[in-house]
Order: C-alpha cells, then structure tokens, then sequence
C-alpha cells in the first residue's frame, strides 16, 4: 500500500477545508482499462480521437464515428472502477461540501458510487436527438446511428465534441464550486482541454490549495500547489487514508 508525505499545509487542508472540488479526467479511469486520450494507448484504428470527437466529422463520415462510439460503449461496459473512483467516492462523505466534476463520460464514477456529478463532456451511454433535442438511452448496434423515436431525426452520442458548448447549468456550477472551493483536487488530465482547464486555475485565484494528481506533469502542473506525480488508482487511496487519520485526531482533540 503507497504511503505518502503530506506537508503541514495540505494537512491542514484536508483537515479543515469546508469547501472541496475535484476535477477528473481521462487518467482517472485508465487502470480500468479506459485509453486515454494523448497517451499511446489513445489511438483508434489509427486516427487520432482528436480527429473522431468533432461534429464535422460525425456529418463527413457517420459511420466511423458511430462505430468508434460503439466501440467504446462496448469496452465501457466490461470494465469496473478501480480504487481510484471507490476513494473518491469515500472522500464524498468525509467533507459537507464536496464537488465532484468529470471530463470523462464512461460513467465509472457512478458506478463506485458517487452522486451529484457535474458531467462536463456527457455521457456515453446516452444518444440525442440532432433535430429534436431528445435523449435516451436506446441501444443500438446498427452500422448507422438509429433515428429518433420521438420525430425520426437523426440521433448521435449525447457527448460534447470540440467546437460545441459544454451543458450550461453544469459548467455553470463546476465554475460556481472551483470559485468556493478552498481544498481543489485536478486528477488524471492533461489540462489541455477548455473550458474545463481553466477550472483548477479559477480555484487558485480564489484562493483555494490546488492539488495535483498525474502519473506525469501536465499543462496545468505550473499551477499547482501540491503535486503527486503518480497512478491516481493508488495516490488517492493514501489520501484517503490520511484524511481519515486527519479527521479521527481533530475528533479526539475536541
Ligand atoms: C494518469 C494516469 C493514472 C494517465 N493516474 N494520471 C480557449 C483556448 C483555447 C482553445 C479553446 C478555448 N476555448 C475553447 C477552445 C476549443 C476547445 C479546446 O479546448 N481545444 C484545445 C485542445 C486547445 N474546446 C472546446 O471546443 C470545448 N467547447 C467550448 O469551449 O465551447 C465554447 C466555444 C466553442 C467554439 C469556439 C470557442 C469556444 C469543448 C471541448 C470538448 C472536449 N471533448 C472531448 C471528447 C468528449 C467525448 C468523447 O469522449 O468521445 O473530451 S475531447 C477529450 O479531451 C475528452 C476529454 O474529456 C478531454 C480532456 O482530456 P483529458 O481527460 O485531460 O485526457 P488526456 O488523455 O488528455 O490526459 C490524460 C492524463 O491522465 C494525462 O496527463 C496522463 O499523464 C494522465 N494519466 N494515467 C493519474 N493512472
Ligand atoms: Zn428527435
């Protein structure tokens, strides 16, 4: 089991922080098995998934976009959370006030049992109607997306693609918590893509302690003020452990 060093400063933090937020990203669910999205392993048949996540080229070419969805839908549904998902899941229910907001639309995080999660980028197991706005959750393994139920319009993955805004109300409320937040977690991205970026450095502005947990430095690393440059699936467990000691003590001395 990892141990890890905690400075007088996050110490304190984790101790009496009243307002947390946490962002996550691609890495948090890559020891379930989920490719990221820069690394290596991020790769489709060869194209790059920057290349496959936009609307311009689900119109060009449905049917590779729509296969790659189902692709992913299909890995997504054998894989499990790992540790990392279960203590943040745990983290929840230590703190009164704890944000949890995700890039990543595979769902992991519900499914370690997590609620109230600020999906910016959607959700994978769900299509939406392009003509009507409906959504739902119909399962599909046609070569071509099935056409809506409700006006027969053409359905596509109920996800957020380059160019396309973000759902309003929760960017909206993803902003609203890293503005509060005293005690800011960013986790397994990159921090490349915006607006989701700029949300660990809105903490910081803020005057929140912004902790940093990727197996390597990101774009965002600059930032912050803590960093653990490790597999999320094992440095939050430790935390949790730690936060758990934190709060026994603070009881004892009341
Ligand atoms: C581990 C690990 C382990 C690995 N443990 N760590 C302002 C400035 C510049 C550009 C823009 C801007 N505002 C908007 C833009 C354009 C664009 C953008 O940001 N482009 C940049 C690339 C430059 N943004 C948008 O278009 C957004 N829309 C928007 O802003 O609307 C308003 C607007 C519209 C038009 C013009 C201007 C404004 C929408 C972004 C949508 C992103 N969609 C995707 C696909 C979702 C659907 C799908 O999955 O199919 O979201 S792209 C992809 O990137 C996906 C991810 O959620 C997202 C972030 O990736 P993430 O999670 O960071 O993954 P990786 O792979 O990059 O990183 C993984 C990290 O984990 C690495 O660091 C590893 O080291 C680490 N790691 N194993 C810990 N075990
Ligand atoms: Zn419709």
């Amino acid at each position: 089991m990892l141990d890890i060093d905690i400075t007088e400063q996050f110490s304190r933090a984790l101790r009496n922080s009243r307002k947390v937020a946490v962002l996550t990203g691609a890495g948090v669910s890559a020891e379930s098995g989920v490719p990221t999205f820069r690394g290596e392993d991020g790769f489709w048949r060869n194209i790059n998934p920057m290349e496959l996540a936009t609307l311009e080229a689900f119109s060009r070419d449905p049917e590779t976009v729509w296969e790659w969805y189902l692709h992913r839908r299909d890995t997504i549904r054998t894989i499990k959370p790992n540790p990392g998902h279960y203590a943040l899941a745990e983290m929840a229910e230590l703190y009164n006030d704890f944000t949890l907001i995700t890039q990543n639309i595979d769902n992991l995080h519900r499914l370690a049992g997590s609620d109230n999660i600020y999906e910016l980028h959607g959700n994978i197991h769900r299509n939406r109607c392009m003509d009507c706005d409906h959504t739902d959750y119909t399962e599909s393994f046609s070569k071509l997306p099935p056409p809506c139920p409700k006006c027969g319009g053409r359905f596509r993955p109920n996800v957020v693609w380059f160019g396309e805004m973000l759902p309003h109300e929760t960017i909206d409320r993803a902003m609203k918590a890293a503005y509060q937040a005293e005690l800011f977690f960013t986790i397994g991205t990159s921090g490349v893509v915006q607006p989701a970026a700029s949300l660990p450095l809105i903490a910081k502005q803020n005057g929140a302690l912004v902790v940093e947990i990727n197996l390597e430095p990101s774009e965002i690393s600059h930032i912050c003020d803590i960093k653990y440059h490790g597999k999320s699936g094992e440095v939050l467990p430790a935390i949790l452990r730690k936060i758990r000691e934190l709060k026994i003590m603070s009881i004892q001395e009341k």
